[in-house]
């Protein structure tokens, strides 16, 4: 290794966040590899004909779903998107429902009718995950609104692509949060993607932080592949809605691996590029730093895989025993 690279990495290691207590710090590793594992699951069950609907995956994207809710109390409430496994998951779903509405039980969250795109799970205080671009968005709003009301310094999340940026929507809510001083933290996950677009072909501006600046709103930068840079930036974001400060706007870049959804072939993107941001996997980047600091060894890391690898199993044989709905089920809401 060259000084000048060496210099680099003494650099990026003293600007890294400070890992959290190793018990802390293992159930966000955890929570990271239970959604990766979650999904790889459920992408061979989609090639095997087996999950109904469209699946759009967030491999590559799990830290920012993991440091945003690990931030989030059980009263405080996230609004999800199309891309929500991992935020539901984040945000306390069970792992045995969630799996079960996916493919499509009766055991599910909505009694296997909602599926991937409207999983909406009361129980953890998940608005549910949202087939319109930007949708999450007001919702998250009108929860701040009414956390703020209840005056227990509440907050409410949402996490977007960067697909909303240009929504209308999403000016005329910053707009209303701003001036309301609402305690909504705007989560935009950064992909570089919208569907098949490349955010430069679509989005004016270089830089989408300035969305939240241009109304006063904190707003910053975040790098998604690290988990922990992701959890500080929550923290204040967390401490400003709870001290009545108003709301927050992060834009976490990040990268999917897979494609807009299971079976789109990404002919869009460079495999070099997929390559690359690989290299910045959370999941590795975490564990290879849990393991540097003594904190793990491989062999805990690997024992870890290979729990959450068997809770997801388990999850779907409990799902594949499970009933399908009936057509009784069709309007009902299940609120427990
Ligand atoms: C209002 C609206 N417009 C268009 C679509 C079709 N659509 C579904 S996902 C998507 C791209 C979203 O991109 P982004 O917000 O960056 O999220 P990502 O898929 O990258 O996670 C589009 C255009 C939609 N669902 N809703
Ligand atoms: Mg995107």
């Amino acid at each position: 290794m060259s000084d000048s690279a060496k210099q680099k990495r003494k650099k990026a290691a003293a600007a890294a966040p400070p890992l959290p207590a190793a018990e802390q710090s293992l159930a966000l590793l955890r929570q990271m590899q239970l959604i990766r594992a979650f999904e790889e699951k459920l992408r061979s069950l989609f090639s095997a004909g087996l999950v109904p609907g469209l699946l759009h995956l967030c491999a590559g994207q799990e830290a920012v779903a993991v440091g945003v809710c690990s931030e989030l109390g059980a009263a405080d409430v996230i609004a999800s998107n199309h891309r929500g496994h991992g935020h539901c998951l984040a945000k306390g779903a069970s792992v045995n429902r969630t799996m079960a509405e996916v493919l499509g039980r009766r055991s599910g969250y909505g009694l296997g009718r909602s599926g991937t795109l409207h999983l909406f799970d009361s129980v953890n205080g998940n608005l549910g995950t949202n087939g319109i671009v930007g949708g999450g968005i007001p919702l998250a709003a009108g929860a701040a609104l009414s956390a703020k009301r209840r005056g227990r310094g509440e907050v409410a999340a949402c996490f977007f692509g960067d697909g909303a940026l240009n929504q209308g929507l999403m000016f005329e809510v910053l707009n209303m949060a701003a001036i309301w001083k609402l305690p909504a933290i705007f989560i935009c996950e950064n992909n570089g993607y919208g569907e098949f677009t490349a955010i430069e072909d679509v989005t004016a501006g270089l830089n989408p932080v300035a969305r939240g600046t241009v109304f006063d709103i904190p707003s910053e930068a975040v790098d998604g592949m690290d988990v922990l840079a992701v959890r500080e930036a929550a923290a204040r974001a967390v401490a400003r809605g709870r001290a009545g400060e108003g709301p927050s706007f992060l834009v976490c870049t990040t990268y999917r691996y897979g494609g807009h959804h299971v079976g789109d072939s990404q002919s869009y993107k460079d495999a070099e590029e997929v390559r690359e941001w690989k290299e910045k996997d959370p999941i590795l980047k975490l564990s290879r730093r849990l393991e540097a600091e003594g904190v793990a060894s491989a062999e805990r890391i690997a024992a870890l895989e290979a729990e959450v690898q068997a809770e997801v199993l388990a999850a779907v044989e409990a799902a594949n025993a499970e009933a399908l709905p009936t057509a009784d089920d069709l309007g009902r809401f299940l609120y427990a």
